[in-house]
């Protein structure tokens, strides 16, 4: 698949490596600010790290979509972002994934040569599909449902798989018609977005059948509170757990798995390949 300057085979399993340019991230793999700034050095200096522990791609976001988190300007979002993402461009020569749903910073970080936009809202915010068309980048579409500051109030589904797939179809379908090519598209069952630990149980257990919609499947499970319910275990002490969710993700088809942990889930993939004879 074509991520702007970058192509990646997706016919064996690729690691995107967490990134977080938001104050508020500390649990979440680490903070880069200084004197209440954020500070491009440490940003950079973490992604070199992921890289040298073999990731594929940096995901680089400057909104925090935590449970109860509160939504961030435009501008901020901006400030945030785009420096860091020509950073790892220019310097790095990374492939780097922008999580946003906001068209402007769409637009100037395609500028600044990023290969992916990674967007919770399925570019569901006016005009997020047209921003993304006119980069020809391609696009993660991810399902929640609700805004991460209530999602986790009252989630509710017929069927959590079957629900999950069709707004992703009609996700599809808005961006075939917006010009979105279908080779351009990648689809994500959004863990932990207004979903219980047995959403989340279900639609990993039946992983396979967002595959089988026909795009390549992006997973981010990486110490979620669904390992806490599960393990009883902080979000420090979730690693083992976040290395099975992701083998099981892999072992259903998954294309690419968005992680803090980079080297564990490089070793994971590692034996996976060997098991699988590639
Ligand atoms: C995702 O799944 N997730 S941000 C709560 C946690 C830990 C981690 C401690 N962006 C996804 O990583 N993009 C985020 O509890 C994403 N898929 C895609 N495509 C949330 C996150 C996290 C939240």
């Amino acid at each position: 698949m074509r991520f702007g300057r970058h192509t990646l085979d997706l016919s064996q399993p690729r690691i995107m490596g967490i990134l977080n340019t938001t104050p508020d991230s500390f649990s979440d793999g680490g903070s880069y600010y200084r004197d209440g700034r954020l500070a491009l050095d440490l940003a950079l200096e973490r992604a070199r790290i992921m890289l040298a522990e073999g990731a594929d791609i940096i995901d680089v976001g400057g909104e925090s979509t935590r449970p109860g988190s509160t939504p961030v300007s435009e501008a901020e979002e901006l400030d945030r972002v785009v420096p860091v993402v020509e950073a790892l461009v220019n310097e790095l020569g990374a492939l780097v994934s922008v999580d946003t749903s906001s068209p402007a910073v769409i637009r100037e970080t395609a500028r600044a040569g990023a290969g992916l936009i990674n967007d919770v809202r399925a570019l569901q915010r006016e005009g997020a599909l047209e921003a993304v068309a006119a980069t020809g980048l391609p696009a993660c579409l991810m399902h929640m449902q609700g805004t991460p500051e209530t999602m986790q109030a009252h989630p509710r589904y017929e069927d959590p798989v079957d629900d999950v797939k069709s707004f992703l179809a009609a996700r599809v379908d808005a961006c075939l018609a917006a010009g979105i090519t279908a080779d351009r598209i990648l689809l994500d069952p959004g863990f932990g977005f207004g979903k219980t630990l047995d959403h989340n149980l279900s639609l990993l257990r039946r992983l396979e059948e967002f595959g089988a919609m026909g795009f390549p499947v992006l997973v981010g499970l990486s110490r979620k509170s669904m390992l806490g319910k599960l393990l009883g275990r902080d979000v420090d002490e979730r690693l083992p757990g976040s290395l099975a969710l992701a083998l099981a993700a892999v072992h259903r088809g998954a294309s690419v798995i968005r992680v803090h942990d980079v080297a564990a889930t490089r070793d994971v993939l590692s034996v996976q390949a060997a098991l699988a004879g590639v």
